[in-house]
């Protein structure tokens, strides 16, 4: 039996914790709503956003989309800040990349490129049917895999040419949950780069064991320590930049490849002078799939942080 929504008023300063929430959902008026409410524990996978939308459509919309596994789904993609690319690195993702382009676009109003690495398992084939008949969605096609940190690059310098105004990173395995992309792209309309947080107030992990947790974690003190740049999670893979920002930064300098890429990334933007935000999320482990994650990428992030300090030199940002 489901208990009917119930238009909650956000609660100010109520202490950090996720709400376990089954059956009901929360509604609010606009993105700034929903902010406030995941800051203080609602689970964003159960916060209704209207923004414009008919509520009682709206509420029927997300209540079908949580019964069948796809979140609060909204009557219609809600709209991003400007021309909008997601950029979908994929390496052996067969049974992720079609639920995953169905709920980016369900979510929002983006177009997506997903950049595949030759995918023994054919992923790129599959996304190359999508794109086939639906022109919203494009792929790039490389040889072989060469990391995460140069599918990314590749993406951006693609967002150039066809001159998109925000650039996104999303993993194609559901870590990066669906509906928190049009927050992200809320938080991003005000900043430079907004990056989708789990060591903000309101961000967790879930599902991950002690080991991945500490690892995490670690890393993240580790740059912390070493770079002050005040960017809680510097790991984090779910990212929407500004692309006229993007575009400032010496992006051939750019060196890293896994986890230390999306360190790089985000000390060249503070160093450049731009602003960055982060909005609270909720990472949840990949269900399908394998991990890419190796010791290697542990081992050039603790190699690259140090150096990043003294290699990337501040700048000015041009507005
Ligand atoms: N194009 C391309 N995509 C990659 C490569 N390595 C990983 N990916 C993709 O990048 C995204 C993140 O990779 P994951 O395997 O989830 O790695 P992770 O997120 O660091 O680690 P886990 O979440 O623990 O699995 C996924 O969509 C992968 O398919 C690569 O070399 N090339
Ligand atoms: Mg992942």
């Amino acid at each position: 039996m489901s208990t009917p929504a119930q238009k909650l008023a956000p609660q100010r300063g109520v202490a950090w914790q996720p709400k376990p929430v089954v059956d009901e959902l929360l509604v609010v008026e606009d993105f700034a709503a929903a902010e406030v409410a995941v800051k203080n524990g609602s689970d964003s996978s159960h916060i209704v956003v209207l923004q414009g939308q008919d509520e009682a459509s709206a509420v029927a919309a997300a209540r079908a989309g949580i019964a069948a596994g796809k979140g609060p789904v909204p009557t219609r993609p809600h709209a991003a800040p400007g021309r909008t690319l997601v950029v979908l690195p994929t390496y052996n993702e067969k049974d992720n990349i079609l639920p995953m382009l169905d709920a980016i676009l369900a979510y929002a109003a983006v177009d997506v490129l997903v950049v595949d690495d030759g995918s023994p398992d054919g992923t790129g084939a599959i996304a190359d049917r999508r794109a086939a008949v639906d022109p919203r969605v494009t792929v790039l096609h490389r040889a072989g895999k060469q990391g995460l940190g140069t599918a990314y690059l590749a993406g951006f310098a693609e967002a150039f040419v066809r001159g998109y105004e925000f650039v996104c990173e999303m993993d194609c395995d559901f870590s990066h949950a669906p509906w928190d992309l049009p927050r992200l792209l809320h938080v991003a309309k005000d900043c430079d780069l907004a990056i989708g947080s789990r060591y903000v107030r309101g961000g967790c992990t879930v599902g991950w064991d002690f080991r991945r947790r500490m690892l995490s974690r670690g890393a993240n003190l580790y740059t912390r320590m070493w770079l002050s740049s005040g960017i809680r999670d510097n790991t984090a893979g779910f990212r929407c930049f500004r692309a006229s920002a993007l575009q400032q930064l010496d992006l051939a300098a750019v060196s890293a490849q896994g986890y230390a890429f999306q360190i790089e990334m985000a000390f060249r933007m503070v160093r450049a002078g731009f602003v960055v935000r982060e909005a609270p999320i909720h990472f949840i482990d990949r269900q399908v799939g394998n991990s890419k994650m190796s010791g290697k990428v542990a081992r050039e992030a603790l190699m690259l942080v140090p150096k990043l300090r003294f290699r990337v030199k501040r700048s000015k940002a041009k507005r």
